[in-house]
């Protein structure tokens, strides 16, 4: 698998930098508006998954009818929140081994592209100086949220490669099931036997970089 290795398409929140407590932060406080208490162990089902579906995860705890204008404003309010908590975001915000692992990776001659849910991804790695690194950034505007395979599909037609020569790395359910439905292989990063979908899992990025790096060296 590795020796055929042209392309890994990374996930962002939770693989490269960890924004789930923010997102979930942001999340709570508005819920709380509208008398709905978001327990900590909802955290979960709302990884990897678009602003728009997790709001209507979150309104489905409330009996309350909402109309799509009341649930634009809410998903303005939730991202501007969000943005704040992260406006401080800078190259330290990388997890450890981020850097070292997609330097290696560009000197290998591997292409690099980013598979995130978010709209602030562009952002976001612009912010933690990572941006380099990414021949391809796929729009999650443009194509159905996962578990469905197509953010992970656009970088590897970019680059006209076949599933066998692309690697996915996320930290969802929703994120290895995308992974999984593009016929790649996939790494989940987390708790161990948090994603059992994936063909490999290592708790943090920096154990998944000195295998990665071991191995292709
Ligand atoms: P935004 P990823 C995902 O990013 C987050 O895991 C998820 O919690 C968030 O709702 C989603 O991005 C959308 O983010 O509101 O910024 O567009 O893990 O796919 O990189
Ligand atoms: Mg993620």
């Amino acid at each position: 698998m590795l020796s055929d290795l042209k392309l890994v398409i990374f996930d962002l929140d939770g693989v490269l930098t960890e924004t789930s407590r923010q997102h979930f932060k942001a999340w709570q406080t508005l819920a709380a508006k509208y008398d709905i208490d978001l327990d900590p162990s909802f955290e979960v089902h709302l990884k990897g998954v678009s602003r728009k579906a997790s709001l209507d995860k979150i309104l489905s705890l409330s009996s309350r009818h909402f109309t799509e204008a009341e649930k634009d404003a809410m998903q303005a309010e939730k991202n501007a929140h969000y943005q704040q908590l992260i406006a401080n975001f800078s190259k330290e915000d990388c997890f450890e081994g981020a850097h070292e692992l997609l330097h290696f990776l560009q000197k290998k001659g591997i292409h690099m592209a980013l598979a995130s849910a978010s709209k602030n991804g562009p952002k976001l790695i612009r912010a933690l100086e990572i941006d380099r690194y990414f021949g391809y950034v796929a729009d999650p505007t443009q194509h159905p949220g996962k578990p469905a395979p197509d953010l992970f599909l656009a970088p590897m037609h970019h680059y006209g490669l076949t599933p066998n020569q692309c690697l996915g790395v996320e930290d969802a359910v929703a994120g290895i099931a995308a992974i999984k439905a593009a016929n790649m292989t996939a790494i989940g990063i987390g708790e161990l036997g948090s994603l059992p979908e994936a063909d490999a899992e290592y708790t943090t990025l920096a154990d998944f970089a000195q295998v990665i790096m071991k191995h292709l060296t």
